[in-house]
């Protein structure tokens, strides 16, 4: 029986290896961002109808459909990059959007309005 004072420790050690694995995925909420994280910069593209403009805010309420990656559909509030974003907009139409997130705040990039059959 040489193999067990070996084979014990390893046991161990990958069982602590998987552990810290667990543990790092656990802690990566937006609050706990390191320094090469806030640099990352992710683009996604979002669809929904518009209920709210309040261009004194620079923001936009949207109803938006789920977001893959960033969030499940629901009505918020966006800020908008550029006021000149909202210019042509008004609530009802239906747009296609771009979302920047940055160092966990998300702002919206750009703004398309998508072709409806019904204008
Ligand atoms: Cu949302």
């Amino acid at each position: 029986m040489h193999k067990k004072p070996i084979l014990f420790p390893l046991i161990v050690f990958i069982l602590c290896l998987n552990f810290l694995t667990l543990a790092c995925n656990d802690t990566r909420t937006p609050g706990s961002l390191n320094n090469s994280n806030q640099l990352t910069i992710k683009n996604y593209q979002g669809v929904g109808v518009i209920t709210k403009i309040n261009p004194d805010r620079r923001t936009i309420e949207i109803n938006h459909d789920d977001i893959e990656g960033l969030m499940p559909a629901m009505t918020m509030e966006f800020h908008v990059k550029d006021r000149a974003l909202l210019e042509t907009l008004k609530p009802g139409d239906k747009i296609n959007f771009t979302i920047e997130e940055k160092a966990g705040t998300e702002v919206i990039t750009e703004i398309r309005k998508a072709v409806t059959s019904d204008e």
